[in-house]
């Protein structure tokens, strides 16, 4: 896919979710390398850095989508010439989409322990991340039960339960507005993140938070499945996450209220790090508390520079 069509993907939602977001612009600039003709190291640099500035504005809230691009473009600005560069891109672009992936299956292994023989487990809208921790669980033999939100207006819970039921999972749709009543029933929350904050804060999909809430209320544990380029670095600096805000056609059609009424549609909300358990990623399971040594561990003391 070039870099518009993965644009124009992203925006409408046809490439959704935190990683696969983010992996989707590190091979559209990786595709880009690989195909574009430059004539000069300029003319490249140029390019690059326009597809840069478009990818990362197609959805503002996950920071996974900045830092994959980033990844991908480490080193670009030294590369002398174009075949260097065009080598360099190629290769971190497969080198984030691979460890992209493979962060999803050890966070998987290292979530699953968290979830005990059977467990009833609440989740909320479709979270690669999340889901992999409770499909290792089932694959490891425990006997496990999901609770999966609808997660309007998307209702990316449709696709959680298709995912869960293909693998043989025992798995209850439930409307956004059960979650409070239904957590008595729950042993633990898995979710995603979208981003995750210096202050151990997680931004995720709209609704996240009441869940949060709700297991905190009911003495649940609530644990956020992230991988490490969901942290955000410009947080430290006081850079505040963007919350998107969707077309209101999303939650009402035409004609259906009067012109008068205002309809407001954000889709992702922040859960402040006093509601969170536990963060699984690769490096293992941290505490929110954590996030600032996680960081400069994964991101090296150039965040300072
Ligand atoms: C998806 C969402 C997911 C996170 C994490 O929202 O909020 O929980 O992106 O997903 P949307 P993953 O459908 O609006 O993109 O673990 O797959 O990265």
């Amino acid at each position: 896919m070039n870099v518009d069509d993965t644009v124009e993907a992203i925006k409408s939602m046809e490439i959704r979710g935190a990683g696969r977001i983010a992996r989707a612009g590190a091979e559209a600039i990786g595709g880009m390398a690989a195909s574009g003709k430059w004539d000069g190291i300029g003319a490249m640099r140029k390019d690059v850095l326009s597809a840069k500035e478009k990818i990362i504005g197609s959805r503002p809230t996950a920071v996974s989508l900045l830092n994959g691009v980033q990844f991908t473009l480490k080193g670009f600005d030294e590369c002398k010439d174009v075949g260097e560069a065009k080598a360099l891109l190629i290769g971190n672009s497969e080198a984030f989409v691979r460890a992209s992936n493979e962060a999803v299956s050890i966070i998987g292994k290292i979530g699953s322990r968290r979830i005990k023989d059977g467990a009833v487990i609440m989740t909320h809208c479709n979270s690669s991340a999340a889901l992999e921790c409770i499909k290792e669980a089932h694959r490891s033999g425990k006997r496990i039960k999901v609770y999966a939100t609808e997660s309007r207006p998307w209702r990316q819970g449709i696709i959680t339960v298709n995912e869960l039921a293909k693998e043989g999972i025992d798995v209850t749709l439930i409307i956004d507005s059960a979650v409070r009543s239904v957590m008595k029933r729950v042993d633990i929350v898995m979710v995603g993140a979208d981003t995750i904050t210096s202050n151990g804060a997680v931004i995720n999909k709209i609704g996240t938070s009441q869940l949060a809430l709700a297991a905190n209320e009911s003495h649940v544990p609530f644990v956020v499945c992230g991988e490490t380029y969901k942290i955000s670095p410009q947080t430290l600096f006081g850079d505040t996450v963007t919350i998107e805000e969707r077309d209101t056609g999303e939650i009402v059609r035409d004609g259906e209220i009067p012109g008068t009424v205002k309809v407001f549609n954000p889709v992702f909300d922040s859960t402040p790090a006093r509601y969170i358990d536990g963060i699984v990623t690769e490096v293992g399971i941290v505490s929110p508390g954590s996030v600032y040594e996680i960081m400069i561990r994964q991101f090296g003391e150039q965040i300072f520079n």
